[in-house]
């Protein structure tokens, strides 16, 4: 597997016919969001703005915006073997502390693998071709404002890094920094995120934190930065699992953090506890404005970047945007990994409309009266996915990618009074519609065949199936009738 940044993605993306250069000049407020709008509505290619107003950076939209160009961003030629791979390390790493000696010394070579796969300190990298300190100005930067209610330009493809104040912990996480002025950002990092735990660890010393935000590089480190993985594991870490090879980092100019190497830019600061603004209004992708709020505040104390950097940026707002794919590949890759705690379950679909949390569809393996429901509360149980609001389970064999072959199961196998329940959960943030406080209601739906003894002996029929014999001949002589 070859190494990867930035602009060896975007060659990557050219030679494959996948990415336009925009040459004409264009505007760095609403009218590329516009743009990447009508691109991601159309499966259209990447594209890069070479000629921004104002601007010598060129911009980068859409390079994640397809399930092929995002497999290529992993490195590999299908999100499935992506998730295949994933799958083998999370079978063979021992899950619990209740995990047998035998299991724990198995695992060992694929432990093993991963230390050889923590990051690489390097001196200089290209990502420190340009440092400015005391002329740091996010002026410079060419970031987009996408909707004609957002509070300002937001910086929206970023991976921060942060740390807790003993240096361990190392978190990278995707969270949009909305531009207050030449040197302040907010910091809009939901609670239950890692970058936020780090936050609030410096904050109870009464620290300021430092804060590197490092833009482009291998776009594998951009997927890594959105991936759910628990804290305490190092999304760069699991970057180079999926590159097969360590991220080169080198160290910051003015704080004590790593940051990629091959970065285009890295912007660092500092955010201190006491500090906070309102952050937003930011049209998002429920499709809906998410209101202004209190957020913190970072200080930038220097910009670094390539002599040549290109500027990546993505825009979220109604379905479908690239963002999608981004989290299309987190529901293939994460497939396994939920596997392996809740076995039955077969498939998963977060459908687009769903825009992450608020719909899943998914198909068991069921053997036993009350499975689905097991399955339901298992699932509202695991990490993100705890955040779904409307769940519907249904058997193997059904698509849990066609939307009308789930509600057609819906409607024909689930009573609406004995196959549904509420229960009460986190909700996701951005749900405008949930309840202030942060809990939600979430409504469960059996639409499995029914088992005898779930209901009391009566009968349940299955579906329609052609007869395999006659289907075979049909399908043979199909020509000879006539048909094409
Ligand atoms: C385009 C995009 C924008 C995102 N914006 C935010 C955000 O503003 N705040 C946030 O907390 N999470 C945001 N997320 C989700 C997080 O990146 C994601 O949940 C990630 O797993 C968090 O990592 P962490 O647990 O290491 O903090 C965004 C994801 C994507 C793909
Ligand atoms: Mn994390």
């Amino acid at each position: 597997m070859a190494g990867g940044d930035l602009r060896t993605f975007i060659a990557r993306l050219e030679g494959a016919g996948q990415l336009v250069r925009v040459r004409a000049e264009v505007s760095a407020d609403l009218e590329i969001a516009e743009i990447a709008s009508r691109l991601a509505a159309r499966n259209g290619p990447a594209a890069l703005f070479q000629n921004v107003a104002g601007h010598t950076m060129p911009v980068l939209v859409g390079a994640f915006a397809s399930m092929e160009r995002m497999a290529w961003a992993l490195g590999a030629g299908s999100i499935e073997e992506v998730a295949r791979r994933v799958g083998r390390l999370a079978a063979s790493v021992p899950l619990a502390g209740g995990a047998s000696v035998a299991a724990k010394v198995k695992a060992l070579p694929k432990l093993l693998e991963l230390a050889r796969l923590r990051p690489k300190t390097v001196r200089s990298g290209p990502c420190q071709e340009v440092v400015r300190t005391d002329d740091a100005d996010l002026g410079r930067l060419p970031i987009l404002r996408s909707w004609p209610g957002d509070g300002g330009p937001f910086i929206t493809l970023p991976q921060v890094v942060t740390a807790d104040p003993d240096g361990k912990n190392r978190n990278v996480g995707m969270y949009r920094m909305q531009v207050f002025g030449p040197r302040r950002l907010g910091m809009h990092w939901h609670r239950d995120h890692d970058g936020a735990r780090n936050y609030r660890a410096w904050a109870e010393q009464g620290r300021a934190m430092p804060v590197a935000v490092a833009l482009g590089g291998d776009p594998v480190l951009t997927y890594a930065a959105t991936a759910p993985l628990p804290y305490g594991v190092d999304e760069l870490v699991f970057a180079a699992f999926l590159r097969g090879k360590a991220v080169r980092v080198v160290p910051c100019k003015t704080v004590p953090l790593l940051v990629p190497a091959d970065a285009e830019i890295v912007i660092e600061g500092t955010v201190d506890p006491e500090e906070r603004a309102r952050e937003g209004p930011f049209g998002d992708h429920t499709g809906y404005y998410t209101p202004a709020d209190e957020y913190p505040v970072m200080r930038v104390t220097a910009i670094t970047h390539r002599a040549d950097a290109v500027y990546p940026a993505t825009v979220v707002g109604r379905f479908p945007k690239e963002d999608c794919y981004l989290a299309k590949a987190t529901e293939r890759i994460f497939l396994p990994v939920i596997r392996t705690v809740v076995p039955e379950v077969v498939d998963i679909n977060l459908p687009l409309f769903g825009v992450f949390h608020n719909w899943a569809f998914v198909s068991i393996r069921k053997t036993r009266p009350g499975q689905a429901r097991q399955v339901m509360r298992a699932i509202w149980g695991l990490g993100q996915l705890a955040y779904t609001k409307f769940l519907v389970v249904v058997d193997e064999g059904v698509n849990v990618h066609d939307t009308d072959e789930v509600l057609w199961r819906v409607g024909a196998e689930a009573d609406p009074r004995r196959d549904t329940c509420l229960e009460t959960g986190p909700a996701d943030v951005l749900d405008h519609a949930a309840p202030p406080g942060g809990e939600g209601g979430k409504l469960g739906i059996d639409a499995t065949r029914k088992l005898p003894e779930e209901v009391g002996g009566q009968a349940w029929p299955e579906p329609l199936a052609s007869d395999p014999d006659t289907a075979a001949r049909v399908t043979r002589r199909w020509q000879e009738y006539g048909f094409d």
